[in-house]
């Protein structure tokens, strides 16, 4: 197992699955984290997703796995479990960075031991599967979007807050990421740990910025409106402003994403990347830069939060 970017030559990749998808029981994790913004609770649904987007995801991620492994890449799945939550995105549980895997401390109750499920692919395992405190999580963000879900009480983060630069990572503080998350991974990483701060409130850094090479990346431009809002150290990248995503909808009421679920795409390599179907303004402009897109099917991203960079976790990774 190694891994330090985003973007090297592709070895070995986990990719998730939608058996059992649920959206658990309200809690007060679930309500501040994913929810902050709902007025009435009764509207919020909870427990299976229906069969037929299991069914058409896992289709998706199937297609999806034939073509990483035509690219030569070996594939592994996480385990069928009788998940709280699911096992769709492994990125959003655990980081990679060189031979170590960190299963992060994650906010949200129902995802605590989530990484149990793909916990046989890992090596070094350092996990934080602590349950969370009430404390944790700030009543003032209820209806309130400049207000953040979380208190610094206790260090928490999903790992898909974070994204790979070799020596450098970019860390996102908003609902699924707080300061004391970042020192924690500060003080496990041999790299330098960088806050992106003030840009997006809600889940997760990888449909707002994504690596595309050493010095290249693809920022939401409605969210990192200028390249004076990132952290020094990549205010001398290059950058590509994401053109306005292709709204593929989701499967009602099931919204779990905005539109910009479209520029989670995932790298094979440095000149190739696995993009959702509809985005051709986005694989026009890759192509500028020398990058081509492989045009999949991912029918369910923004109904279950998440397209090819989330629903993988790279376990080994050439470094360039
Ligand atoms: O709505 O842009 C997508 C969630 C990625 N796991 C958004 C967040």
């Amino acid at each position: 197992m190694h891994s330090k970017n985003e973007w090297g030559k592709l070895k070995k990749v986990i990719v998730g699955h939608a058996h059992n998808a649920t959206v658990p029981e309200i809690d007060i994790s679930l309500r501040h984290i994913n929810y902050a913004d709902v007025k009435d609770e009764l509207t919020i649904p909870a427990g299976k997703y229906p069969q037929i987007v299991v069914d058409e995801a896992n289709e998706d991620l199937t297609t999806f796995v034939n073509f990483l492994e035509k690219e030569g890449v070996d594939v592994v799945r996480p385990d069928i479990t009788d998940c709280n939550y699911y096992n769709y995105c492994p990125r959003d549980s655990v980081i990679v960075y060189k031979d170590k895997a960190i299963a992060t401390p994650m906010p949200l109750r129902a995802r605590r031991n989530e990484y149990k499920a793909y916990e046989k692919h890992l090596e070094n395992v350092n996990a934080f599967d602590i349950m969370r405190s009430d404390e944790l999580y700030n009543p003032n963000c209820l209806g309130d979007r400049e207000v953040l879900a979380l208190t610094e009480h206790e260090p928490a983060f999903d790992a898909a807050n974070v994204i790979r630069a070799n020596d450098d990572l970019l860390y996102l503080v908003s609902n699924s990421g707080n300061k004391s998350g970042a020192n924690l991974l500060q003080s496990i990483v041999d790299a330098k740990v960088h806050l992106l701060e003030d840009v997006y409130s809600y889940m997760h850094i990888d449909s707002t910025v994504a690596f595309l090479r050493e010095g290249l990346m693809l920022l939401n431009p409605s969210r990192v409106k200028s390249i004076d809002m990132m952290p020094k150290a990549f205010r001398n990248w290059d950058y590509i402003m994401c053109p306005e995503p292709v709204d593929i909808g989701y499967y009602a009421p099931y919204n779990n994403s905005s539109p910009w679920i479209s520029m989670n795409l995932f790298s094979v390599n440095k000149d190739l990347v696995a993009l959702e179907e509809h985005q051709v303004p986005l694989q026009r402009e890759l192509e500028k830069y020398g990058i081509e897109s492989a045009m999949l099917p991912m029918r369910h991203a923004a109904t279950l939060g998440g397209c090819f960079h989330c629903v993988t976790l790279d376990l080994d990774r050439e470094d360039d």
